[in-house]
């Protein structure tokens, strides 16, 4: 650092935030000019984007400085979020509302010749994320930096992001997502770097105590490049630090070797494969593929993260012993668990301390989130893979189990399935390790994402661990999401006018204030501008989807949307089926029949993953229904059928404020939380769901008045199922006649189809769609009625926003803060 005497300097010198709109203008133009090398006369809706995102960016940056070295100075515990997804989407106009400039920065960008609106549409989506894991971890992010808790996320800088999705001829296609053209939002940090090992082998030594030391040697080298982001809360000037790692090659004497001996492509060839581990996120969601690379990227990222924190505390100069009252890490799923295995293995092999002293820092440390109760969803990593990968954490894990074990037999003595059942290592053929069982064992507190689900894992999948610990070990953290991205930034126009209302925009803090919007039921101006509003945003999606499918959808219409990744479980396919049931029941009306029918357009988004058949059948089949529907000329308005191209964070912006109903479908107990649920209804959108995730919770907190609930609930689902194996049910007849129109070819080839809907027959119809159809078809009658009262519905959509105060992510934040992580607000820096 600069020496003592050469710091006022320094000081007076110092990059200074811009003041107003004239300052802001100047740092756009001046980095149009130089930082981008561009003019007046050649300046695009790019080019002005750029100068923006870097002049806001200056702004972030003082700030980010001042708040690392403020959290530097006060020394206080840390939490660390391990997630190998951050969905985090656009930054600019994130960051721009996080520092309360909007205003200013619309105003500055139109002297200069630019809306705003296209401006931030410029900018590519950061998506390093499947689904709502990913979503999660990014509105964790803004209400850590928005309550100032001192917090790094650490994750992969992937090279491509989740593909983008085309519709070719009906059907998915995959391109890659190639983002970082340019992003300004990222600080390669070329110093932060760590070495990584893999392969190798272990060596065995006697020191000369008498002890036996094991090393770990001879293995492969990559360099892990810190790449930082900074994470602006919203009207305060903490600003963390999002550190993604990128794969390089380890420069030394091995490639030199190469080079120099003629190999040159040998050389490239080497090269390649060290960047190949952080080039590409895996694009399944809740299905675990099982593959090499992905548990190296696992072990890649976890490994350079605990170097880099354990780095961060060995400057502290304090005791191990203190470890965990400066560290607190949670494992974002299974993805990180080998982080707990890493730990011991530093504090053992590296730092010499005892393996017990060791195993309680690293337990008072962690905390793991389990996401899923689906089995296929369960990571399990083969041992010989981990034999061959990294031996060394191989052999701590059979340790990690064998102590572990040693403490079951003594709780329940000669228990042998209890130790078969607990036991880390599944004895199949080749044996596997359930990375679940290791995090919980490595961890303190284990939560699930609402109710019904942290009920589930303890009552199914973890069961025999609340036998062992207790329950306390057991939590649950409902989801939330943060309500400056998802109302403000998606929905200016409501935000604003709740504001109105309840003077200022306090209420983007404290969500809870909503409550108040009560008062306003009654005032008649009121309420019109909330649906005008609703309209507005309709229009808006309405004129997008004519722009991008062609399919004019009347605004007026009932909005029907379900976005999600595309599951068999989220049941997109029992939509589309109760799409063409009421396609054919409109067919059979009359004229006059018709008169009383509600307009409906039902609009579908979301990806599947690149081998999941299932899910590529079911987005075929919306978008065969939707050529026949949309194009007949006998239906006109009644009914359309809409499928969005590449659905991502910044498309939800756009459709979820267009939302009448929305649907949150899933076979109950299926889905463990949901998190768009919430979306939905804080922009004013009714839902339609089960008994599901935080469905349940949303119903408490609004008022079954408010939610269209409809299907059989989560304890049924065993037998119901049970049923189906044993061939003792008849299949509805309403789903009966949709299959049959199906079948006739209507959609398109019926072989398309075969296997959607022998799931349900031979398949044994898993997800219960045979059982639900009926109460579902009822219910969206019901919604039909509803929303011919429009005063009702409004009343529904006003009372129910202001009920959505426990979903604000900050809500969950302060929950993770007192239960798991023992962590406090930083004082805010000036
Ligand atoms: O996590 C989702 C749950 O399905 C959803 O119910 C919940 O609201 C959300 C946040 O808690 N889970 C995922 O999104 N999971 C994944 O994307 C995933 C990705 C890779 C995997 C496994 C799961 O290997």
């Amino acid at each position: 650092s600069i020496p003592e005497q050469l710091r006022d300097t320094w000081r007076k010198l110092s990059a200074a935030e811009f003041a107003g709109k004239e300052d802001f203008q100047r740092e756009v133009v001046r980095h149009i000019e130089t930082t981008l090398a561009r003019s007046l006369y050649n300046c695009d809706d790019g080019a002005a984007y750029g100068g923006a995102a870097l002049a806001v960016r200056d702004q972030l940056v003082i700030r980010w400085n001042k708040t690392q070295q403020n959290q530097t100075i006060r020394d206080q515990k840390r939490v660390y979020y391990l997630s190998l997804e951050f969905l985090m989407g656009r930054a600019l106009d994130n960051s721009i509302l996080n520092l309360d400039v909007k205003d200013m920065a619309r105003d500055g960008m139109g002297e200069l010749g630019f809306r705003i609106e296209d401006v931030i549409s410029q900018e590519h989506d950061a998506a390093l994320g499947n689904g709502g894991l990913g979503r999660l971890a990014a509105c964790f992010l803004d209400c850590l930096a928005t309550l100032n808790y001192p917090a790094w996320g650490y994750g992969l800088r992937y090279k491509y992001g989740i593909f983008k999705q085309e519709i070719v001829d009906g059907y998915q296609v995959e391109t890659p997502d190639y983002w970082l053209d340019f992003n300004p939002w990222e600080f390669p940090r070329h110093d932060v770097t760590v070495d990584i090992m893999f392969y190798g082998h272990v060596n065995q030594y006697t020191d000369e105590n008498g002890k036996v030391v094991k090393v770990w040697e001879g293995g492969e080298i990559v360099k892990a490049v810190a790449h930082d982001v900074p994470i602006p809360g919203y009207k305060t000037n903490t600003v963390n630090n999002l550190r993604l790692w990128a794969s390089q090659p380890a420069s030394g004497e091995f490639d030199f070797q190469k080079f120099n001996s003629g190999d040159y492509e040998g050389s490239i060839r080497d090269q390649q494969r060290a960047e190949t581990i952080s080039a590409v996120l895996y694009p399944n969601d809740n299905i675990d593929a099982g593959k090499e690379l992905r548990l190296k990227q696992q072990y890649f990222w976890v490994a350079a993260s605990l170097h880099d924190i354990v780095r961060r505390f060995k400057k502290t100069h304090r005791p191990w012993s203190e470890f965990s009252d400066q560290v607190a890490i949670q494992l974002n799923d299974t993805h990180p668990t080998l982080a707990i295995v890493e730990l011991q293995r530093i504090l053992v092999d590296v730092e010499t301390l005892h393996w017990d002293e060791a195993w309680d820092i690293v337990t008072s440390t962690f905390g793991y989130t389990n996401h899923t109760v689906l089995p296929e969803a369960l990571e399990k990593w083969p041992v010989p893979l981990v034999q061959h990968l990294l031996p060394r954490h191989l052999q701590i894990i059979y340790e990690i189990n064998l102590y572990f074990l040693q403490q079951v037999e003594k709780k329940f003595p000669k228990n042998r399935e209890m130790l078969r059942n607990l036991s880390i290592i599944e004895e199949s053929q080749p044996q596997v390790i359930r990375m679940a069982f290791l995090a919980i064992i490595g961890s303190h507190k284990v939560n699930g994402v609402a109710e019904l689900h942290s009920d589930l894992i303890k009552s199914t999948i973890f069961k025999d661990f609340v036998a062992f610990y207790g329950p306390d070990k057991f939590t649950n953290v409902t989801n939330g999401i943060t309500p400056r991205r998802w109302l403000h930034q998606a929905n200016p126009k409501l935000s604003d006018l709740i504001s109105s209302k309840l003077g200022g925009y306090e209420f983007l803090k404290d969500l809870s204030q909503l409550e108040n919007l009560k008062k306003f039921l009654n005032d008649k101006e009121f309420v019109k501008d909330w649906m005008d509003i609703k309209l507005a945003n309709k229009v808006r999606l309405a004129k997008y989807i004519k722009e991008t499918n062609g399919i004019a959808v009347n605004p007026h219409a009932l909005f029907d949307i379900q976005v999600k990744r595309i599951h068999e479980y989220k049941r997109q396919q029992m939509n589309i089926f109760g799409v063409i049931y009421r396609y054919l029941q409109i067919k059979e009306m009359s004229l006059e029949e018709r008169k009383n029918l509600v307009p409906r357009a039902f609009i579908f988004g979301g990806k599947a993953a690149p081998g999941y058949w299932m899910a590529k059948t079911i987005i075929k089949l919306i978008n065969g229904v939707g050529d026949v529907v949309n194009n007949d000329k006998d239906i006109g308005d009644l009914l359309k059928v809409v499928f969005l191209e590449d659905y991502n964070v910044s498309k939800a912006e756009m459709i979820i404020p267009a939302s009448d109903i929305s649907e949150h479908i899933s076979t109950a107990g299926t889905e463990a939380s949901g998190t768009s649920n919430m979306k939905f209804v804080l922009n004013g959108g009714l839902i339609i769901g089960t008994m599901d995730g935080a469905n349940i919770e949303i119903t408490r907190e609004i008022g079954e008045e408010n939610i269209f609930l409809f299907g059989n609930v989560a304890e049924n689902v065993e037998d119901l199922r049970h049923a189906h194996r044993f061939g003792k049910v008849e299949m509805d007849p309403k789903l009966k006649k949709v299959c049959d129109t199906i079948n006739s070819g209507l959609f398109g080839d019926a072989n398309i189809y075969a296997g959607l809907l022998s799931s349900l027959t031979t398949g044994c119809d898993y997800y219960l769609v045979s059982d639900d159809f009926s109460s579902y078809l009822t219910t969206q009658d019901l919604v039909d009625e509803a929303f011919k009262d429009k005063d009702g519905w409004a009343e529904k959509s006003i009372s129910s926003v202001a009920l959505m105060g426990f979903f604000s992510a900050d809500r969950c934040i302060n929950e993770y803060a007192d239960m798991i992580w023992n962590v406090e607000p930083l004082p805010e820096h000036k």
